[in-house]
């Protein structure tokens, strides 16, 4: 019988009596030959294959096991792709065939491995083995506060799963950017066992600007195998309100913990504007404080051109602050729908004063409507906007909810610009508001006292 691929490459199959045996899979073939019967034979078969598809890091080992019902004396013949070696294959013992195939392949190349039956040189049976190169290792990054007294001592936690069934490894962690976080050097990894997660702690350089820092770094592995990561990590705080601030719209001297301050002030937070003039045209930062009742939340923006003609309901279209807060027990990285709602508020020095107008909120709680518990201060002078906020948890949460110290919440602000005319494009600190309505672009921002 000749076997056609779907490329239209052939070769001859003999089976055994007559009895024929398959891998069927998404691939079709094409059986031409003088077939008078067909016959699906469940328990009369004379091969059996432990599988086609396997799932493997690089440089790691997959056994394909091939078991014999008839007494033949049969051969194994493997066709190789450059990126697969045999390890072993000593053929049948006891009816029993390994061919053991170690992966040299990159992270998600697939290699074809052909492996045929032989009686003598005749193809008995042949099947496609796929080999699917996985990740070797997965690994998670969390930062956490080091000191709850010093604001700027941090230590992370890198967990890395070891994805190998079959060997353990062990390496070096080391920072690429930002150059503090590389002059922690080569941090030992450990030794983690196949199919384990290995956990270590280390302290961190100060983080004396808080942000959410976009950090690189690479894991080496023994056996000379280069992973190179970047995540997301925010360094994001609100802290308790010991001595409440006073929301008039003026910044005093010890007013704001200033340590944990979120900065505006990169081009990469610059979204729809072209003509970016630099800090001076557009820039800023904002904090949060907390206590059981309320969020307070100052920002100081410094902006060349002044301009905000709009009521409440439309405030972004011209200079203004917005924010967006998401609360939820089980984190605010909300799945299915629920990600596209969360409390969004602007607050503008718009002609009626100044105004906190709430656009949206989480659950579709509450109707879009001027906050009417807010206490809301907006200033101007010079080349700076200064905004101050304070509104109780109970009417900008849903009902119901009461962060406590610890819990993290979603948050993300940006500050729009209008310098006559046309809304110019804004600034940002973590997304998800001004783009694309989604929390899960937000930033986590831990409530601490
Ligand atoms: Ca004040
Ligand atoms: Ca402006």
């Amino acid at each position: 019988m000749i076997c056609y691929d779907s490329m239209g490459n052939s070769k001859e199959i003999y089976g055994n009596n007559g009895v024929f045996t398959f891998l069927a899979d998404d691939a079709p073939i094409y059986l031409v030959g003088d077939i008078k019967k067909v016959e699906r034979l469940d328990n009369t078969k004379f091969l059996n294959y432990n599988g086609s598809d396997f799932h493997i890091s690089k440089n790691n080992i997959v056994n394909v096991e091939i078991q014999k019902f008839v007494p033949d004396n049969y051969t194994i013949d493997v066709v190789l792709p450059s990126c697969v070696e045999v390890v072993k294959n000593d053929g049948f013992e006891n009816n029993k065939a390994v061919v053991s195939l170690k992966n040299t392949a990159d992270f998600g190349e697939k290699s074809l491995v052909t492996i045929h039956v032989m009686d003598g040189d005749k193809i008995v049976s042949s099947i496609d083995v796929n080999i699917y190169s996985e990740i070797s290792i997965t690994t998670d990054l969390s930062v956490s506060l080091a000191d709850k007294v010093d604001l700027n001592q941090w230590k992370a936690t890198m967990s890395i799963k070891n994805m190998s069934q079959s060997k353990a490894v062990k390496g070096y962690l080391q920072f690429k950017s930002p150059e503090s976080f590389a002059k922690l050097g080569k941090l030992d990894i450990g030794i983690i066992p196949r199919g384990r997660t290995g956990k270590f702690t280390f302290n961190l350089p100060e983080i004396t600007k808080k942000g959410q820092y976009l950090l690189d770094y690479i894991i080496e592995l023994d056996d000379g195998e280069v992973l190179e990561y970047t995540d997301s990590i925010d360094f994001t705080l609100a802290k308790y309100a010991e001595k409440k601030p006073k929301i008039d719209g003026v910044l005093e001297k010890g007013e704001w913990p200033m340590n944990i301050a979120m900065y505006a002030d990169s081009p990469n937070q610059i979204k729809r504007m072209n003509d970016w003039g630099g800090i001076n045209d557009l820039s800023g930062k904002s904090g949060i404080m907390w206590d059981e009742d309320n969020i307070y939340i100052f920002a100081e923006v410094t902006d060349d051109v002044f301009c905000q003609n709009e009521p409440g309901s439309s405030n972004w279209k011209g200079d203004s602050m917005q924010f967006g807060i998401v609360y939820g027990e089980e984190g605010f990285v909300a799945i299915g729908q629920r990600y596209s709602t969360f409390h969004e508020i602007g607050l503008s020095l718009s002609p009626e004063g100044p105004v906190a107008y709430r656009y949206l909120s989480q659950d579709s709680c509450y109707e879009p409507g001027y906050c009417k518990d807010a206490v809301v201060a907006v200033k101007r002078s010079g080349d700076k906007t200064i905004y101050e906020f304070m509104m109780p948890w109970r009417s900008l949460l849903r009902p119901g909810d009461h962060p406590k110290e610890g819990d993290v919440l979603g948050y993300s602000f940006l500050f729009n610009d209008n310098d006559g005319g046309e809304r110019r494009g804004w600034i940002e600190y973590a997304s998800g508001i001004g783009e694309t309505k989604d929390s899960r672009l937000f930033t986590y921002l831990t409530l601490v006292k």
